[in-house]
């Protein structure tokens, strides 16, 4: 199955109830009335839009050139013209401005970021890169052995093309900052591309475990003063518009460069990415680095806006 499939098929839930929103609100007049746009307004709402951005997009729509009668077709294709143009400034892959680059992942308890590093790393390492991963969550035992069996698939998956190597922590209980700096320095003794470190969930009310990742920051900084190069915080997408205040609260303690969104697969609400890219966390909205929908290896690419909007109203 080629990416946009997987996008397509990854977002039925959310595309099922928002083209029967849709439908029902069509099914009234098949124009664009009041009783359409409060419909219309209220499916967008459901998909976790926000109330302003459906707001917004509905102004949009009413300056649209649409065809009269409105059909549903028609109405799918003005407004996934219209959310692929808001979703863009969104879209920016990972760059790799080092050698190694440095990303730091962070995020809340179950957020997806061990899962997210295995698929990264594989892809990667099928390209022909080596990546070394920091098992930085020294919070549980089996964070370490969790992490090992994804970089064990994934540097399997790289046919020898790359590589994909683990640096555990030297004792039960160590320091994340002392892990991370040991894999930097193997990273770099061993011409690695590429180092991800996988750190311990943590949830943004408690700051004493938030101020973990600038010691995370410093410390690697010894052996490289420009990493990590990027700092990545991965969002559950079933928790919908509430990760906006995750994003707020990591952000103060640890200046983010981008947001991977998984497990958009898991719900309806879909559309809150529309919430965060009308968000400002101090220079515009954070760029989005990749998607997740699916637990499988190949479930995580690149956000495309427009192949993420068309999906999403099912175009
Ligand atoms: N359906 C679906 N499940 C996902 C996706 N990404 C991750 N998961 C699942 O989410 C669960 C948690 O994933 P982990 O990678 O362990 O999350 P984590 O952030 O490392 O969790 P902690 O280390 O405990 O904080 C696992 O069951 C994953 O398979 C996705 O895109 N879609
Ligand atoms: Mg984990």
């Amino acid at each position: 199955m080629n990416w946009f499939s997987r996008i397509t098929s990854g977002l039925t839930r959310s595309t099922t109830n928002l083209t029967e929103g849709l439908k029902q609100a069509l099914g009234i007049a098949a124009k664009l009335d009041d009783a359409t746009l409060e419909a219309l307004e209220e499916a967008l709402i459901a998909a976790d839009t926000s109330l302003p951005v459906a707001q917004a997009l509905l102004k949009d729509l009413r300056k649209a050139k649409l065809p009269d009668p409105l059909t549903l077709e028609a109405l799918k294709a003005a407004l996934a013209s219209l959310i692929a143009e808001r979703l863009a400034p969104l879209a920016m892959p990972l760059t790799f401005p080092s050698s190694p680059t440095v990303i730091l992942i962070a995020g809340v308890n179950g957020a997806g970021k061990t899962t997210t590093i295995g698929k990264l790393a594989a892809q990667w390492a099928s390209e022909g890169q080596n990546v070394t991963v920091a098992a930085a969550d020294t919070f549980r035992a089996a964070a370490v052995e969790q992490l090992k069996v994804w970089t064990d698939r994934a540097d399997k998956a790289s046919s020898r093309k790359g590589s994909v190597t683990i640096i555990p922590p030297a004792k039960v209980g160590a320091d994340s900052s002392a892990v991370a700096y040991a894999a930097l320095e193997s990273a770099q003794n061993n011409k690695a591309d590429i180092l991800l470190i996988d750190t311990a969930g943590r949830l943004p009310n408690r700051t004493d475990l938030l101020a973990e990742l600038p010691k995370i920051t410093r410390t690697i900084q010894k052996l490289d003063a420009t990493a990590p190069h990027h700092t990545v915080l991965v969002l559950d997408a079933t928790l919908g518009q509430s990760t906006i205040q995750q994003v707020e609260e990591f952000h103060k303690q640890i200046p983010l460069t981008g947001l991977i969104i998984t497990k958009l697969d898991g719900t309806a609400r879909a559309g809150f990415l529309l919430a965060l890219a009308a968000k400002n966390f101090g220079n515009g909205p954070l760029p989005i680095v990749a998607i997740g929908v699916g637990e499988g290896l190949d479930d995580l690419g690149p956000f495309n806006p427009k192949a993420f909007a068309t999906a999403l109203v099912g175009a």
